[in-house]
């Protein structure tokens, strides 16, 4: 068992692969299986990576797939062909550059790209083409497929396909009151004033993504009575952090009913301003979202 699981299946690869992509990040395929059989040089074509510009495009937005290719082979590839295909909810736009030695045609549903040949472990310049959401449902995945056509002397030809997904994008309403925790319990009690914005108090709200960026703004600023509220795209895990003047500590989180508790859970600074930010969440196209913070004056 331990032998064997040092040498990945391509079972397990692909299963790698499309656990990767469905979290929308790059898919990287490991190095195929030696093409020295019997002696013989093969080339060994291969999607070394194959990403979106966009993990989540809306409905009537173009973005981008990227497929880098390899020879992986000991042999060099005659000239190659490239089919890349797409489904129903995405319209394959021609692509002006899909980049330097590539030339492509656009069908209804798939590009046709061709590459000069490429000598044994070189790698092909990116292949990069455009596509837009025509249709599908908000919070639905699609697949963008790649296939390079197997040469005559390549005898390793898994590794010649690879796909990557996108999250056909909705909206989500995000929105939360800061108020100052008078008694320190968690609770917003009827008596506990709200915190507003500006410099002595709510310095700002805004929807944070680990290792990526919030598409649309996703920032807030807070109104008098304490309330903010952020309309955003769902397809990414948001954490709302908020940020206030550091004369502001953060309540305790969680305690009690979630209707009046702080859902600001993490404390990142005290200083130079007070910065905390909520669990992260993946939201559903048209739910709303309540996220309260609560503020204590700093000891
Ligand atoms: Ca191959
Ligand atoms: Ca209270
Ligand atoms: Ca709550």
């Amino acid at each position: 068992m331990q032998l064997t699981a040092l040498r990945p299946t391509r079972r397990a690869l692909r299963a790698a692969l499309t656990a990767v992509a469905l979290t929308g990040a790059a898919v990287a395929l490991v190095p195929a299986v030696p093409a020295t059989a019997a002696g013989r040089q093969q080339p060994d074509l291969a999607v070394s990576l194959m990403t979106t510009d966009l993990l989540n495009p809306a409905i009537g937005e173009t973005f981008y797939t990227s497929i880098d290719i390899r020879n992986y082979g000991t042999g060099d590839a005659a000239p190659m062909t490239v089919t890349v295909s797409v489904p129903a909810e995405l319209r394959p736009e021609s692509a002006g550059d899909p980049g330097a030695g590539w030339t492509c045609t656009t069908g209804t549903s798939s590009w046709t790209c061709s590459y000069p040949a490429l000598a044994a472990g070189a790698r092909a310049n990116r292949l990069s083409l455009p596509s837009t959401v025509i249709g599908g449902q908000p919070g639905s995945f699609v697949s963008v497929d790649a296939a390079i056509k197997p040469q005559r002397q390549e005898s390793y030809q898994d590794n010649n396909t690879a796909s990557t997904q996108v999250e056909i994008a909705g909206t989500c309403v995000i929105r939360g009151t800061v108020w100052q925790d008078l008694d320190a319990d968690g609770q917003r009690d009827a008596d506990e004033p709200p915190v507003a914005g500006g410099t002595d108090g709510v310095v700002g709200v805004s929807l944070f993504v680990r290792g990526g960026q919030v598409i649309g703004g996703g920032q807030a600023t807070v109104a008098p009575d304490g309330t903010w509220s952020i309309t955003a795209r769902t397809g990414a895990l948001y954490e709302v952090r908020v940020e206030a003047a550091s004369t502001f500590s953060l309540t305790t989180a969680d305690l009690g009913d979630d209707a009046t508790d702080s859902d600001i859970i993490h404390f990142y600074q005290q200083d130079p301003t007070l910065l905390g930010g909520s669990a992260e969440f993946d939201p559903t196209p048209d739910a709303e979202y309540v996220v309260d913070a609560g503020l204590v004056a700093r000891a």
